[in-house]
């Protein structure tokens, strides 16, 4: 039905919200702002030598601040990332990467000019050894430090802005969790003082672009680790589930018969540790998540309150989310009516696109049914099946239907 084909995604952008190259994050790269490191195929920066790319300058247009966000000059994640690079790589044709040494999803070969169609399937038509190796993949990724990021454990300011960097290893799966946390954490405005109305990647229209990228990203990360160029991310499809059918040993884990709230011991996910799940003690010390272990996976699924979200989606509110004809509408946040995006994000009724406040729908009806871990925003993708759901989220006849999307998402 849904088509999930992947096409080329040609958006040009230098680098993401929360990527930390290894390479730049010494006091020099900081304090000259500059992140623009050489391509190992040549050793020139941005690969300049061999026509790849070359070091420029950012240049942003000023966005005006939103009613969110009463402040300029406070969040290191304006006008991302100028606070900490204001020069880096811009790469040419269909290079990519921090130093243009990837090739833009939906292409490779060595100059990046052959097209590739990578395909989502749905994890309960993988074979036995076929899913095996996701799962397989998963552990590899918890337990492979990433050679390419490093994540900060403060701020620019705690850094004496810049002068004395503060960075820790992390391992490739986390690092994604940790890049999640990032975009929708907390303000810390000094003092005990929090601003907590401000999320870069939900509740507004970046909300569908940021998690497709979010997803590339990681297939790319993951092709990369495993030298599976054509690994995607598998997706559940929950249109009229009754439950958590992936919640099983076999599949994404099954219930600690001891401990509801924990993964069985004869899961592949029960000895995982997760990250960024303490916020209020975050905020309360006034530090950023620095990827310590914080206890294990949490996951309760259907022991929610049914009165917020009382079902899964159904099919037919698949159907209405894609007969919205507008990607966005008024106000653009949570408060959004007849809004493509804030029904499919589950702030509005996918029964008539009004929204409303008491009741989590759609894509967030997931996130609180599974009643743990994924059920806080900022701790949401320590749990693997985060990436299943959003592959779901992200399948293209959703956004493609009505928005050929091609180029405009990358606008929002
Ligand atoms: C980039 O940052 C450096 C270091 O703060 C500064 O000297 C330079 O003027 C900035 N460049 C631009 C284009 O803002
Ligand atoms: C930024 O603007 C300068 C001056 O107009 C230009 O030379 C440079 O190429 C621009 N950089 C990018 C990444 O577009
Ligand atoms: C960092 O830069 C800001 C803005 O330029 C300045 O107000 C502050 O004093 C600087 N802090 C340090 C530790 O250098
Ligand atoms: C990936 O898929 C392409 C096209 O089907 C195939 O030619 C290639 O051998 C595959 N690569 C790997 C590593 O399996
Ligand atoms: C789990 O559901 C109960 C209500 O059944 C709720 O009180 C609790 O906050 C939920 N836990 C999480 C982590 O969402
Ligand atoms: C959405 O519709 C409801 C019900 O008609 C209305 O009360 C609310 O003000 C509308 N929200 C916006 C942002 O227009
Ligand atoms: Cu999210």
């Amino acid at each position: 039905m849904l088509l999930a084909a992947l096409y080329c995604l040609l958006w040009s952008f230098q680098t993401s919200a929360g990527h930390f190259p290894r390479a730049c994050a010494s006091s020099k790269n900081l304090m000259e702002k500059e992140c623009c490191p050489p391509w190992e195929g040549d050793g020139s920066p941005c690969g300049q030598l061999s026509g790849r790319g070359s070091c420029q300058d950012i240049n942003l247009s000023k966005a005006p601040p939103g009613p969110q966000f009463p402040f300029t000059g406070v969040d290191d994640r304006e006008s991302w990332p100028s606070v900490f690079y204001n020069r880096t790589c811009q790469c040419f044709d269909n290079f990519m990467g921090f130093n243009c040494g990837n090739c833009k999803f939906g292409f490779r070969g060595p100059n990046c000019r052959e097209r590739r169609l990578l395909v989502r399937r749905n994890i309960f038509d993988l074979s036995v050894p076929e899913k095996n190796k996701f799962l397989a993949y998963l552990t590899l990724a918890k337990h492979t430090t990433s050679p390419d990021y490093v994540i900060p454990t403060g701020t620019y300011g705690q850094m004496n802005n810049g002068s004395t960097p503060m960075f820790n290893d992390i391992n490739v799966y986390d690092l994604f969790v940790w890049m999640h946390y990032y975009v929708s954490r907390d303000t810390l405005l000094g003092g005990s003082e929090i601003w907590k109305d401000i999320d870069f990647a939900h509740e507004a229209p970046g909300f569908l672009p940021w998690h497709r990228l979010f997803l590339l990203l990681w297939e790319q990360e993951i092709q990369k680790l495993t030298g599976d160029e054509n690994f995607t991310i598998p997706y559940w499809d929950w249109r009229d589930a009754d439950n958590c059918e992936i919640c099983t040993d076999e599949y994404m884990g099954g219930r600690d018969p001891a401990n509801p709230n924990l993964l069985s011991p004869a899961s592949f996910f029960s000895s995982w540790q997760i990250i960024c799940s303490r916020l209020e003690e975050y905020n309360r010390r006034q530090v950023l998540c620095d990827g310590t272990s914080e206890g294990p996976l949490l996951r309760n699924p259907g022991n929610h309150d049914p009165a917020r979200t009382p079902r899964l989606p159904s099919s037919a509110d698949v159907e209405f989310c894609l007969s919205l004809t507008q990607y966005d509408s008024g106000a653009m946040d949570k408060a959004a009516n007849f809004s493509f995006r804030n029904t499919l994000e589950g702030f509005a009724s996918p029964l008539t696109g009004i929204a409303d406040a008491s009741q989590s729908s759609m894509h967030n009806a997931l996130h609180i049914f599974m009643n743990g871990t994924m059920s806080q925003v900022q701790g949401s993708a320590n749990d693997p099946i985060f990436l299943l759901h959003h592959a779901f989220v992200d399948r293209d006849k959703a956004i493609m239907k009505i928005y050929g999307f091609q180029k405009p998402l990358s606008h929002l």
